[in-house]
Protein backbone atom coordinates (compact mmCIF):
# COMPACT_ATOMS: atom_id res chain seq x y z
CA UNK A 1 0.00 0.00 0.00
CA UNK A 2 3.00 2.51 0.91
CA UNK A 3 4.56 1.93 -2.68
CA UNK A 4 1.32 2.24 -3.69
CA UNK A 5 0.83 5.49 -2.48
CA UNK A 6 4.38 6.66 -3.79
CA UNK A 7 3.64 5.80 -7.40
CA UNK A 8 0.83 8.42 -7.22
CA UNK A 9 3.33 11.23 -5.99
CA UNK A 10 5.66 9.49 -8.38
CA UNK A 11 8.52 9.59 -5.58
CA UNK A 12 11.51 7.99 -7.80
CA UNK A 13 13.73 10.33 -8.47
CA UNK A 14 14.18 10.72 -12.68
CA UNK A 15 15.11 13.86 -12.79
CA UNK A 16 18.72 13.10 -13.76
CA UNK A 17 17.69 11.32 -16.79
CA UNK A 18 14.86 13.47 -18.11
CA UNK A 19 17.29 16.60 -17.62
CA UNK A 20 18.84 14.92 -20.22
CA UNK A 21 20.08 17.57 -23.18
CA UNK A 22 17.62 17.97 -25.87
CA UNK A 23 19.09 16.65 -29.16
CA UNK A 24 17.96 19.74 -31.52
CA UNK A 25 15.86 18.15 -34.89
CA UNK A 26 17.07 19.27 -37.96
CA UNK A 27 14.12 21.47 -40.07
CA UNK A 28 14.04 19.02 -42.49
CA UNK A 29 13.26 15.56 -40.10
CA UNK A 30 10.37 17.75 -38.91
CA UNK A 31 9.06 18.16 -42.18
CA UNK A 32 9.51 14.88 -43.87
CA UNK A 33 6.32 12.81 -43.51
CA UNK A 34 5.91 10.64 -40.89
CA UNK A 35 7.26 6.78 -41.22
CA UNK A 36 5.69 3.81 -39.63
CA UNK A 37 6.52 3.34 -36.11
CA UNK A 38 9.49 0.74 -35.34
CA UNK A 39 8.51 -0.32 -32.41
CA UNK A 40 10.41 -3.26 -30.29
CA UNK A 41 8.71 -4.74 -26.96
CA UNK A 42 11.38 -5.79 -24.20
CA UNK A 43 10.15 -7.86 -21.10
CA UNK A 44 12.35 -7.37 -17.80
CA UNK A 45 10.71 -10.84 -16.18
CA UNK A 46 9.85 -8.94 -13.31
CA UNK A 47 13.78 -7.83 -13.08
CA UNK A 48 14.98 -4.37 -13.01
CA UNK A 49 17.22 -5.03 -15.85
CA UNK A 50 16.47 -2.37 -19.03
CA UNK A 51 16.23 -3.22 -21.60
CA UNK A 52 15.38 -7.36 -20.57
CA UNK A 53 14.50 -9.57 -23.59
CA UNK A 54 13.33 -8.77 -26.91
CA UNK A 55 9.36 -10.65 -27.11
CA UNK A 56 7.99 -8.63 -30.01
CA UNK A 57 9.28 -6.67 -32.85
CA UNK A 58 7.53 -4.27 -35.10
CA UNK A 59 5.11 -6.08 -37.91
CA UNK A 60 5.39 -9.66 -35.61
CA UNK A 61 2.11 -10.79 -34.61
CA UNK A 62 0.56 -10.30 -30.85
CA UNK A 63 2.35 -12.73 -28.79
CA UNK A 64 -0.19 -13.62 -26.14
CA UNK A 65 1.20 -11.36 -23.53
CA UNK A 66 -1.28 -9.03 -22.39
CA UNK A 67 1.10 -6.00 -21.40
CA UNK A 68 3.43 -6.44 -23.87
CA UNK A 69 0.69 -6.54 -26.59
CA UNK A 70 -1.10 -3.31 -24.94
CA UNK A 71 2.13 -1.83 -25.00
CA UNK A 72 2.87 -2.46 -28.85
CA UNK A 73 -0.27 -1.18 -29.26
CA UNK A 74 0.00 1.83 -27.40
CA UNK A 75 3.13 2.95 -29.18
CA UNK A 76 1.18 2.66 -32.04
CA UNK A 77 -1.60 4.14 -31.25
CA UNK A 78 0.74 7.51 -29.60
CA UNK A 79 2.74 7.09 -33.09
CA UNK A 80 -0.56 7.74 -34.95
CA UNK A 81 -1.87 10.54 -33.23
CA UNK A 82 1.51 12.34 -33.30
CA UNK A 83 2.09 11.47 -37.42
CA UNK A 84 -1.63 11.93 -38.59
CA UNK A 85 -2.92 14.85 -36.28
CA UNK A 86 0.83 17.07 -35.74
CA UNK A 87 2.76 15.71 -38.71
CA UNK A 88 5.69 14.64 -36.34
CA UNK A 89 7.53 11.54 -37.18
CA UNK A 90 7.74 9.70 -33.31
CA UNK A 91 9.53 10.88 -30.01
CA UNK A 92 12.35 13.37 -32.21
CA UNK A 93 10.58 13.97 -34.93
CA UNK A 94 13.02 11.98 -36.77
CA UNK A 95 12.03 8.52 -36.32
CA UNK A 96 13.27 7.71 -33.40
CA UNK A 97 12.18 3.83 -32.33
CA UNK A 98 10.10 3.12 -29.62
CA UNK A 99 11.29 0.62 -27.01
CA UNK A 100 9.22 -0.26 -24.18
CA UNK A 101 9.92 -2.90 -21.14
CA UNK A 102 7.01 -4.77 -19.65
CA UNK A 103 6.56 -6.78 -16.61
CA UNK A 104 9.31 -4.62 -15.25
CA UNK A 105 10.18 -5.28 -11.46
CA UNK A 106 8.40 -6.95 -8.64
CA UNK A 107 4.80 -5.74 -8.68
CA UNK A 108 6.25 -2.29 -9.45
CA UNK A 109 3.54 0.06 -9.20
CA UNK A 110 4.69 3.16 -11.46
CA UNK A 111 5.47 3.45 -15.38
CA UNK A 112 8.12 5.94 -16.59
CA UNK A 113 10.03 7.08 -19.29
CA UNK A 114 14.00 6.89 -18.65
CA UNK A 115 15.15 9.44 -20.81
CA UNK A 116 15.48 6.82 -23.73
CA UNK A 117 12.67 3.91 -23.74
CA UNK A 118 9.52 3.22 -21.63
CA UNK A 119 9.27 0.83 -18.91
CA UNK A 120 5.86 -0.35 -17.14
CA UNK A 121 5.03 -2.37 -14.27
CA UNK A 122 2.51 -5.22 -13.59
CA UNK A 123 0.97 -2.98 -10.50
CA UNK A 124 0.90 -4.94 -6.90
CA UNK A 125 -2.21 -6.90 -7.80
CA UNK A 126 -4.01 -4.94 -4.54
CA UNK A 127 -4.57 -1.27 -5.38
CA UNK A 128 -3.03 -1.59 -8.95
CA UNK A 129 -3.14 -3.68 -12.26
CA UNK A 130 -0.49 -3.44 -15.08
CA UNK A 131 0.15 -0.02 -16.09
CA UNK A 132 0.25 -1.02 -19.80
CA UNK A 133 -4.14 -1.05 -19.37
CA UNK A 134 -4.07 2.28 -19.72
CA UNK A 135 -3.74 3.73 -22.94
CA UNK A 136 -3.41 7.31 -21.58
CA UNK A 137 -0.95 6.51 -19.53
CA UNK A 138 1.43 4.65 -22.22
CA UNK A 139 0.93 7.96 -24.32
CA UNK A 140 1.87 9.91 -20.82
CA UNK A 141 4.95 8.49 -20.99
CA UNK A 142 5.78 9.16 -24.58
CA UNK A 143 4.74 12.23 -24.24
CA UNK A 144 7.81 12.68 -21.62
CA UNK A 145 9.85 11.89 -24.51
CA UNK A 146 8.51 14.48 -27.07
CA UNK A 147 9.07 17.55 -24.34
CA UNK A 148 12.49 15.99 -23.72
CA UNK A 149 13.35 16.29 -27.56
CA UNK A 150 10.91 20.30 -27.68
CA UNK A 151 10.80 22.38 -24.80
CA UNK A 152 12.91 20.22 -22.39
CA UNK A 153 11.09 21.54 -19.46
CA UNK A 154 12.84 21.15 -16.43
CA UNK A 155 11.10 18.87 -14.44
CA UNK A 156 10.50 20.30 -11.04
CA UNK A 157 8.34 23.04 -9.83
CA UNK A 158 5.73 24.98 -12.49
CA UNK A 159 8.13 23.80 -15.18
CA UNK A 160 7.97 20.27 -13.69
CA UNK A 161 4.28 20.63 -13.42
CA UNK A 162 4.22 21.48 -17.08
CA UNK A 163 6.25 18.86 -17.97
CA UNK A 164 3.76 16.53 -16.24
CA UNK A 165 0.41 18.35 -17.73
CA UNK A 166 1.88 17.96 -21.17
CA UNK A 167 2.73 14.55 -20.80
CA UNK A 168 -1.41 14.39 -19.22
CA UNK A 169 -2.72 15.98 -22.21
CA UNK A 170 -1.24 14.06 -25.07
CA UNK A 171 -1.75 10.91 -22.99
CA UNK A 172 -5.37 11.70 -22.84
CA UNK A 173 -5.15 13.24 -26.56
CA UNK A 174 -3.70 9.48 -27.60
CA UNK A 175 -6.87 7.63 -25.86
CA UNK A 176 -9.52 10.13 -27.50
CA UNK A 177 -7.84 10.11 -31.26
CA UNK A 178 -8.09 6.43 -30.43
CA UNK A 179 -11.54 5.79 -29.69
CA UNK A 180 -12.65 8.62 -31.91
CA UNK A 181 -14.30 10.68 -28.98
CA UNK A 182 -15.54 14.33 -28.46
CA UNK A 183 -14.81 16.67 -25.48
CA UNK A 184 -17.70 15.84 -24.35
CA UNK A 185 -17.80 11.81 -24.64
CA UNK A 186 -14.32 11.41 -23.18
CA UNK A 187 -13.59 10.81 -19.78
CA UNK A 188 -10.59 13.49 -19.17
CA UNK A 189 -9.48 10.48 -16.86
CA UNK A 190 -5.78 9.96 -17.01
CA UNK A 191 -5.12 6.20 -15.94
CA UNK A 192 -9.14 4.85 -15.94
CA UNK A 193 -9.22 1.15 -15.32
CA UNK A 194 -5.33 0.84 -13.49
CA UNK A 195 -6.88 0.74 -10.23
CA UNK A 196 -8.63 -3.20 -8.53
CA UNK A 197 -12.03 -2.75 -7.34
CA UNK A 198 -10.78 -2.67 -4.10
CA UNK A 199 -9.67 1.22 -4.32
CA UNK A 200 -12.32 3.84 -4.44
CA UNK A 201 -11.29 5.96 -7.54
CA UNK A 202 -11.35 6.00 -11.05
CA UNK A 203 -8.33 6.92 -12.08
CA UNK A 204 -5.18 8.77 -11.17
CA UNK A 205 -5.82 12.49 -12.43
CA UNK A 206 -9.15 14.20 -14.10
CA UNK A 207 -8.35 16.97 -16.14
CA UNK A 208 -11.66 18.00 -15.85
CA UNK A 209 -12.51 17.51 -12.25
CA UNK A 210 -8.64 18.12 -10.56
CA UNK A 211 -9.34 16.43 -7.39
CA UNK A 212 -11.90 13.96 -7.56
CA UNK A 213 -10.07 10.95 -9.67
CA UNK A 214 -10.30 9.53 -6.27
CA UNK A 215 -10.84 9.35 -2.53
CA UNK A 216 -9.87 5.61 -0.66
CA UNK A 217 -8.97 4.74 3.13
CA UNK A 218 -5.41 3.49 2.22
CA UNK A 219 -4.38 6.10 -1.07
CA UNK A 220 -6.48 9.21 0.96
CA UNK A 221 -7.92 12.03 -1.43
CA UNK A 222 -6.73 12.81 -4.63
CA UNK A 223 -4.60 16.07 -3.84
CA UNK A 224 -5.00 18.22 -7.14
CA UNK A 225 -5.34 21.95 -7.13
CA UNK A 226 -7.95 23.01 -10.05
CA UNK A 227 -7.01 26.61 -9.40
CA UNK A 228 -4.02 28.86 -8.41
CA UNK A 229 -6.26 29.12 -5.18
CA UNK A 230 -5.50 25.60 -4.26
CA UNK A 231 -1.83 25.69 -6.20
CA UNK A 232 0.17 23.06 -3.54
CA UNK A 233 3.63 24.38 -1.86
CA UNK A 234 5.83 21.16 -1.34
CA UNK A 235 9.40 19.89 -2.23
CA UNK A 236 7.96 16.09 -2.34
CA UNK A 237 8.01 14.92 -5.62
CA UNK A 238 9.78 17.33 -7.08
CA UNK A 239 7.55 20.45 -6.23
CA UNK A 240 4.30 18.47 -6.63
CA UNK A 241 4.99 18.29 -10.27
CA UNK A 242 2.06 15.86 -10.20
CA UNK A 243 0.17 17.39 -8.19
CA UNK A 244 0.08 21.05 -10.08
CA UNK A 245 0.24 19.87 -13.28
CA UNK A 246 -4.13 19.82 -12.25
CA UNK A 247 -4.07 23.44 -13.11
CA UNK A 248 -3.19 23.41 -16.54
CA UNK A 249 -4.93 20.18 -17.24
CA UNK A 250 -7.84 21.69 -16.31
CA UNK A 251 -7.20 24.79 -18.99
CA UNK A 252 -6.59 22.44 -21.32
CA UNK A 253 -10.09 20.71 -20.27
CA UNK A 254 -11.40 24.45 -20.17
CA UNK A 255 -10.43 25.29 -23.68
CA UNK A 256 -11.64 21.57 -25.22
CA UNK A 257 -14.71 22.20 -23.45
CA UNK A 258 -15.76 26.48 -24.86
CA UNK A 259 -14.47 25.14 -28.34
CA UNK A 260 -16.42 21.21 -28.07
CA UNK A 261 -15.37 18.82 -30.37
CA UNK A 262 -12.50 16.59 -31.11
CA UNK A 263 -9.61 18.38 -28.82
CA UNK A 264 -6.70 16.76 -31.14
CA UNK A 265 -8.15 19.14 -33.28
CA UNK A 266 -7.92 23.63 -32.84
CA UNK A 267 -7.04 22.67 -28.71
CA UNK A 268 -4.51 20.13 -29.83
CA UNK A 269 -2.65 22.19 -32.31
CA UNK A 270 -2.68 25.29 -29.83
CA UNK A 271 -0.51 23.25 -27.43
CA UNK A 272 1.03 21.72 -29.59
CA UNK A 273 2.24 24.63 -31.28
CA UNK A 274 3.05 26.09 -28.02
CA UNK A 275 5.25 22.73 -27.29
CA UNK A 276 7.32 22.75 -30.03
CA UNK A 277 7.20 26.84 -30.57
CA UNK A 278 10.82 27.45 -29.09
CA UNK A 279 8.75 30.03 -26.64
CA UNK A 280 9.35 27.91 -23.14
CA UNK A 281 12.07 28.26 -21.34
CA UNK A 282 13.46 25.14 -19.41
CA UNK A 283 12.10 26.84 -16.05
CA UNK A 284 8.92 28.09 -17.74
CA UNK A 285 6.09 29.12 -14.85
CA UNK A 286 1.98 28.83 -15.52
CA UNK A 287 2.36 32.31 -16.41
CA UNK A 288 4.98 32.28 -19.11
CA UNK A 289 3.58 29.17 -20.35
CA UNK A 290 0.02 30.75 -20.66
CA UNK A 291 1.03 33.80 -22.39
CA UNK A 292 2.43 31.10 -25.18
CA UNK A 293 -0.48 29.49 -25.59
CA UNK A 294 -2.49 32.57 -26.35
CA UNK A 295 -0.05 33.66 -28.49
CA UNK A 296 0.09 30.49 -30.22
CA UNK A 297 -3.84 30.53 -30.77
CA UNK A 298 -3.89 34.27 -32.21
CA UNK A 299 -1.00 33.17 -34.69
CA UNK A 300 -2.98 30.25 -35.44
CA UNK A 301 -6.31 31.67 -35.56
CA UNK A 302 -6.14 35.17 -35.27
CA UNK A 303 -6.57 38.19 -32.81
CA UNK A 304 -10.44 37.40 -30.81
CA UNK A 305 -10.78 34.25 -32.63
CA UNK A 306 -12.80 32.00 -30.39
CA UNK A 307 -10.19 29.58 -29.91
CA UNK A 308 -7.81 32.93 -28.96
CA UNK A 309 -11.23 33.99 -26.65
CA UNK A 310 -11.19 30.16 -24.97
CA UNK A 311 -7.56 30.19 -24.28
CA UNK A 312 -7.85 33.49 -22.25
CA UNK A 313 -10.86 32.17 -20.82
CA UNK A 314 -9.72 29.10 -19.66
CA UNK A 315 -6.59 30.91 -18.05
CA UNK A 316 -8.80 33.13 -16.44
CA UNK A 317 -11.26 30.41 -15.14
CA UNK A 318 -7.46 28.69 -13.31
CA UNK A 319 -6.23 32.38 -12.19
CA UNK A 320 -3.66 32.01 -14.17
CA UNK A 321 -2.42 35.71 -15.37
CA UNK A 322 -1.91 35.63 -18.95
N1 LIG B 1 4.62 7.63 -14.03
C1 LIG B 1 5.41 8.73 -13.59
C2 LIG B 1 5.43 9.80 -14.66
O1 LIG B 1 5.58 9.51 -15.82
C3 LIG B 1 6.77 8.32 -13.29
C4 LIG B 1 7.50 9.23 -12.41
O2 LIG B 1 7.40 10.43 -12.43
N2 LIG B 1 8.30 8.69 -11.59
O3 LIG B 1 5.30 10.95 -14.36
ZN1 LIG C 1 4.79 11.80 -16.02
Amino acid sequence: ARAAKESLLHIKDLQAVRAAPAPSTPPSAVAAKPGPPKRTIYDADTSENLPGRVVRKEGAAPIGDAAADEAYDGLGSTHRLYAEIFGRDSIDGAGLALDATVHYGNLYDNAFWDGNQMVFGDGDGEIFQRFTKSVSVIGHELAHGVTQFTAGLNYRNQAGALNESMSDVFGVLVEQYLKKETTEQASWLIGEGLFTDKVQGAALRSMKAPGTAYDDDILGKDPQPDSMDTYVRTSADNGGVHINSGIPNRAFYLVASELGGNAWGAPGQIWYGTLISGSLPPACTFGKFAKSTAATAEELFGVGSVEHDAVLKAWETVKVKV
